[in-house]
């Protein structure tokens, strides 16, 4: 098994790094070639990520604060009084402010793998909202894991915001949202910030900034590769390509080898073609119905939406 060979030579530190390791691995000898996009969030890149969202030509963050912001009033009349809020993925913590300044809610769980983020996060929560009970969970949230016992009686509150749904394919965004309402219980209550489809030259500029940032973004995956796991990538040899797959309603990010070229990782070759592609992320846009087929057809059902103006991005309730 080359592998499993490769994997004991590299001698390595954790099992967290010999998860990215084997998963590096396969899905680089995979055609076409691939990296998960998770693999995007090592300091670096949660760094490249937050500067992404403050991008003139990134509108997804800025306009789902703004609905978040703007209907405020009418999200915290549909929040019961002393729920439980349970957030898949901890980002920064700007969103779940405008949910705890504006709703009644009685406990904050916040769940993430990575722990030492939970930790920032919930430290910098606390502070800030003295009275909140703030229970952090370290879990990978698309798959089953169990709530804290002290929200045991409280009515939960499920929040998703970020379009981070849109990283799934199809199928995973429903087993996720069925996994969610598993979680959650019946007669829980989703927060969920989903991406519209739009004007393609929108979308193209969106992720094909002119600064470059997404473009060191998705080039730091193989940056995290050189360093944790030895590998030897020229970066100037890689170009980012982002482009919008109509059919599937997806922008989809590439790093295009510029020339044929052998990379080594953990005792591992691997090949490239000139102008061949790994695919490091999907990001899925939807349609108002599109999303609310979805939801119903794992479970949920949409009782509100919200949109900006110019409809670029929603906010949905859905009840279970
Ligand atoms: C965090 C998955 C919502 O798809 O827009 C931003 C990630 N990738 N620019 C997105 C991302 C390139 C982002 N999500």
């Amino acid at each position: 098994n080359v592998h499993a060979t490769a994997l004991a030579e590299a001698h390595l530190p954790d099992e967290q790094t010999s998860v990215f390791a084997r998963d590096a691995i396969d899905d680089l000898s995979q055609r076409p070639k691939r990296l998960s996009p998770k693999y995007f969030y090592d300091a670096t890149g949660s760094e490249l990520f937050e500067a992404i969202t403050r991008l003139p030509e990134y509108y997804p963050t800025r306009t789902e604060l703004s609905i978040l912001r703007d209907r405020s009033s009418e999200i915290a009349a549909i929040i019961p009084k002393g729920a439980a809020l349970v957030e898949f993925g901890a980002g920064a913590t700007t969103k779940v402010r405008l949910l705890l300044e504006n709703c009644a809610i009685g406990a904050y769980v916040p769940v993430d793998i990575s722990g030492d983020f939970l930790k920032v996060q919930a430290d910098a929560l606390r502070k800030d909202f003295p009275e909140l009970a703030v229970y952090p969970v370290a879990a990978d949230f698309t798959a089953p894991f169990a709530l804290p016992a002290a929200i045991a009686g409280m009515p939960k509150v499920g929040f998703f915001p970020g379009s981070t749904l849109g990283n799934f394919e199809p199928h995973e965004a429903c087993a996720f949202l069925r996994s969610a309402r598993e979680i959650l219980g019946a007669g829980a209550q989703m927060i969920i910030g989903v991406d519209l489809e739009k004007d393609e030259r929108v979308l193209y500029e969106a992720y094909n900034d002119a600064a470059g940032v997404t473009a060191r973004f998705n080039l730091n995956v193989l940056v995290r590769i050189n360093r944790e796991l030895g590998g030897n990538f020229d970066l100037s040899a890689f170009s980012h390509r982002a482009i919008y797959n109509r059919e599937r309603h997806r922008i989809e990010m590439h790093l295009i080898s510029k020339k044929p070229q052998t990379v080594r990782m953990l005792g591992t070759s691997i090949a490239f073609r000139a102008g061949e592609s790994i695919h490091t992320e999907n990001s899925y846009k939807y349609s108002l119905e599109r999303f609310s087929a979805l939801a119903r057809g794992s479970g949920w059902t949409a009782v509100k939406s919200w949109t900006d103006k110019a409809g670029m991005f929603s906010v949905h309730a859905l009840v279970a």
